[in-house]
Parts: C-alpha cells; sequence; structure tokens
C-alpha cells in the first residue's frame, strides 16, 4: 500500500517535471499570439488586411498563407511585410461576404513549423 503510494508520487513528479521541460522547448516554437482578423470575427470586405503575430521571430521565406474562399477555392497570399520580425502581414482583396478559411504555416528560428487556421467571415462594408 505504502509503496504504491511512492510509486504514484514518484510518477506524478515525473509528469510534472516532463510537463515542464515540454512547456520549455515549445517556447522557442512559433506560438500565435494574436491574428488579425481575429479568430470567428467578423471584418468588412472586399478589401481585408491580414495579420499574424507568433511569440519568436520567424523566417518569411518560408512562411505560407493560404485562403480559402466560402467555395472552398485555394489561394495563396503574397507576404508584404514582416515588421517587426515575429509578424506577417498580407493583404487578401476583392472578398466577397462569407466565411473564409486562413491557413498558415511558420517556420521559427529553431526550424520548427507551424501551423494552423484561422476562420473569419466577411460582411458588406
Ligand atoms: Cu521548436
Amino acid at each position: 500500500m505504502y509503496a504504491g503510494r511512492r510509486i504514484l508520487l514518484a510518477f506524478l513528479f515525473f509528469v510534472a517535471a516532463a510537463s515542464l521541460l515540454l512547456g520549455a522547448s515549445a517556447f522557442a516554437h512559433a506560438v500565435l499570439l494574436e491574428s488579425s482578423p481575429a479568430l470567428k470575427s467578423s471584418i468588412p470586405g472586399p478589401d481585408v488586411p491580414l495579420r499574424l503575430h507568433v511569440n519568436v521571430r520567424i523566417d518569411a521565406a518560408r512562411t505560407r498563407l493560404i485562403l480559402v474562399d466560402p467555395d472552398g477555392s485555394l489561394q495563396t497570399l503574397e507576404i508584404s511585410g514582416q515588421d517587426p520580425p515575429n509578424t506577417i502581414s498580407a493583404k487578401a482583396r476583392g472578398l466577397r461576404p462569407g466565411v473564409y478559411r486562413l491557413r498558415w504555416q511558420v517556420l521559427a528560428s529553431d526550424g520548427h513549423i507551424t501551423r494552423g487556421e484561422i476562420s473569419f467571415t466577411v460582411v458588406k462594408p
């Protein structure tokens, strides 16, 4: 009984230590802090400025932004700016009202790729 408890405590300690270590290494990855448009927000069209803010400096040359239209078609967006180096800016033009998804993929300075998807709604201006 007592030995079982000690094993359980050791296990819990191990889990806590492992999650601390994982948390520390995950910090070097690019984590999305903020986006414009924000997730599930509505924004007037037809021209929509896009901006992603991550926690670390990213490599623009290895960053991809793909916009999925309401009808499911894809367009690759040109990255127009990276100032400061932990942000990416682009502009989507001529968007009709509807639900869009921005698929993003960034390469952080530690060599790890992070991806995600932000859905937002374009409304009439
Ligand atoms: Cu990493």
